[in-house]
């Protein structure tokens, strides 16, 4: 079993509990009129949507990896702006400050995705989340840093049977990167809708199978990268300035609408979200 805290728990227990299994149950962390706004959009979006559309951007490749009975899509900010609320959830960001700043000036969305898997679905193959950077994580397999951290927040209740996410506790320190892991040793993550299952980007995992013949896993991926490496999704031309003029800074620098600042630490200004305009610089406007 993962270990469960409250989102009112003191956060330093959390990012003990993610170093000893990996993976940490939040009980709470989103507030329940953020989650229904969400869920009320990812609902009414979800219905548009036909199962097993979705290639992780690899064509037929990205079939097996995301399934065949699963929906998922983006840009949740579409749809309603309680996911930039839960951008700026405090409990997560203190978490995922501890986890990721000491490997980067600031981090930035990697993904914000429903994903919804339908009713007879097998479970998702094992991996870990860190994979999607290999050329970088696997020659220092296993001291290699922190670059992501993931979290499965539930939109409505999800447990063993729906296809709760399943991880392998104490797999991120696992000797070997790539292997055969089994199913059995997986644990499911059950979660009341607005617990968040965290978890480190080093951790075997994936989702669970839904065993009910006609209902529905609903949640939502909401994982963060470092700003040196390139995210999954497209955030920063998905969302416009417009879009984003009402939301906090942290939020427009999650989504890429401002630039990578590597200091304290060593490394190059990246991503230079107008920092030199031409206008600035020649009078056009
Ligand atoms: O759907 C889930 O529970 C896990 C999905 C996942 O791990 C992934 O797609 O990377
Ligand atoms: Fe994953």
């Amino acid at each position: 079993m993962l270990k469960r805290l409250a989102a009112g728990a003191p956060v330093t227990q959390m990012p003990a509990a993610l170093d000893e299994d990996g993976g940490v149950v939040v009980e709470g962390m989103s507030a329940a009129a953020t989650i229904e706004a969400m869920a009320q959009g990812v609902e009414a979006a979800g219905a548009r949507f036909q199962p097993g559309g979705a290639t992780q951007g690899l064509g037929l490749d990205g079939k097996p990896f995301v399934g065949a009975n699963t929906i998922r899509f983006s840009s949740l900010g579409k749809l309603s702006p309680a996911f930039f609320a839960m951008l700026d959830n405090e409990v997560y960001r203190q978490l995922a400050d501890a986890v990721l700043l000491p490997n980067c000036g600031s981090y930035w969305v990697n993904s914000g995705q429903a994903m919804l898997i339908g009713p007879g679905s097998p479970a998702q193959m094992l991996h870990r989340d860190c994979m999607n950077w290999s050329q970088y994580c696997m020659p220092l397999w296993p001291n290699c840093p922190e670059v992501t951290l993931s979290a499965m927040i539930a939109l409505a209740d999800v447990s063993e049977e729906l296809g709760a996410t399943r991880v392998i506790p104490g797999s991120h320190k696992g000797a070997t990167y790539g292997e055969k892991w089994d199913h059995a040793e997986t644990v499911p993550a059950e979660l009341k809708v607005g617990d968040a299952l965290i978890y480190s980007g080093k951790v075997v995992h994936g989702g669970g199978a839904n065993m009910t013949r006609n209902r529905w896993r609903k949640a939502m991926h909401l994982s963060f990268l470092v700003g040196w490496l390139t995210p999954e999704e497209s955030s920063p031309i998905d969302y416009s300035d417009e879009d984003l003029a009402h939301c906090s800074p942290r939020v427009q620098r999650l989504l890429g609408h401002r630039s990578y600042d590597p200091r304290p630490l060593f490394g190059g200004g990246l991503w230079l979200r107008h920092a030199n305009k031409i206008e600035d610089q020649t009078g056009i406007s």
